[in-house]
């Protein structure tokens, strides 16, 4: 079994995104043994706190961010960090070439419940000549990372990770080591699984109702085959499903929140998302648009997400552009 950083070594990939990728997978392991001990280590429940989201940040949101935060700040290669715990990005060694997002805890509602959560991680370089401290900074579409990738705790703790060159998993052994597991990923192109919150169906545009409409109605309706229906509740787990057996994941724009595109995060949730995604051949849209051609204009702007297999993807963006 080859180690992360030999692997990165043995595909000549540049030493210091090496050295940074290392230095995630240390705050991550830390996060991986909090969550191990679970209520023994009286970390779970809520705290009194609620992020920039308006949302109350569990207590292992905010260890899992101040970990991550001081682990790479300590770095002099990394130039700031922008997380979904932080109102704005924070900034390290004013010489430092990375620039990092995270969600650091994605699916935390599922921590007291231990369903599985993950970190999800994006990497962008600093821009030629800029040399202020700023959010603007960070605001590169998707095509510009490095890097990106997620941990998962699940049942055993997996590092899912693209740098451009295809998409690779290594899983967390006891030694501490993540070691190569799934070399070369690729998402089957076409599915019959659907992962989406029904609960909202009311609220989806005409098209997304007429599209989970007929694949609800299986053989019976115009797909003419029965599909299976997940819902996690954590990013993580649905994109990890994905990469592993296929699937369609969509978090789509609803009219709850009508001047908002959507729920899930662009710069740390759908774009590192979506480079996985990509890179193992699938698709990622925001049902109209490849989401990594967006020029973001805020670190925590919203979008909405529709990725998995290539095939049903456009699938699906047929009945919106058809609407
Ligand atoms: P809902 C978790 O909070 C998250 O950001 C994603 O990981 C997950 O897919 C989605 O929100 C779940 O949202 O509305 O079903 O609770």
């Amino acid at each position: 079994m080859q180690l992360l950083s030999n692997f990165l070594k043995h595909k000549k990939i540049d030493s210091e995104l090496i050295e940074l990728i290392d230095t995630l997978m240390l705050a991550c392991k830390e996060i991986a043994l909090q969550l191990r001990e679970g209520e023994l280590s009286g970390v779970l429940g809520i705290s009194d706190n609620t992020n920039v989201q308006g949302e109350t940040q569990k207590k292992l949101d905010i260890i899992a961010n101040e970990v991550l935060k001081k682990v790479l700040l300590d770095n002099p290669l990394v130039r700031g960090v922008a997380s979904e715990e932080e109102d704005h990005a924070v900034f390290g060694n004013p010489e430092g070439r990375f620039l990092v997002t995270f969600d650091p805890l994605d699916g935390s509602s599922n921590i007291d419940i231990n369903v599985s959560v993950g970190t999800i991680f994006s990497i962008l370089e600093v821009p030629p000549g800029e040399h202020e401290d700023s959010d603007s900074l960070f605001l590169q579409p998707g095509t510009q990372q490095l890097a990106a990738g997620y941990v998962l705790y699940g049942p055993h703790a997996v590092l899912a990770l693209t740098t451009g060159d295809g998409v690779n998993m290594f899983t967390l052994a006891h030694t501490g080591d993540f070691l190569l597991t799934h070399e070369d990923v690729t998402v089957p192109s076409t599915t019959r699984e659907f992962a989406i919150n029904m609960s909202n169906q009311r609220y989806w545009e005409p098209a997304m109702r007429d599209y989970i409409g007929d694949l609800i109605a299986g053989s019976d309706g115009p797909r003419e085959q029965n599909y299976n229906m997940r819902w996690i509740a954590s990013m993580v787990a649905e994109v990890h499903r994905i990469l592993t057996r296929g699937g369609l994941f969509s978090y789509p724009w609803d009219s709850r929140n009508p001047g908002q595109p959507g729920k899930l995060r662009l710069m740390y949730e759908g774009n590192p998302m979506s480079m996985l995604i990509e890179q193992a051949g699938g698709a990622s849209t925001t049902c109209y648009d490849r989401i990594m051609e967006i020029q973001p204009e805020h670190i925590h702007q919203r979008v909405a997400v529709a990725l998995g297999s290539r095939e049903e993807v456009q699938t699906l963006m047929r009945y919106h552009q058809d609407s």
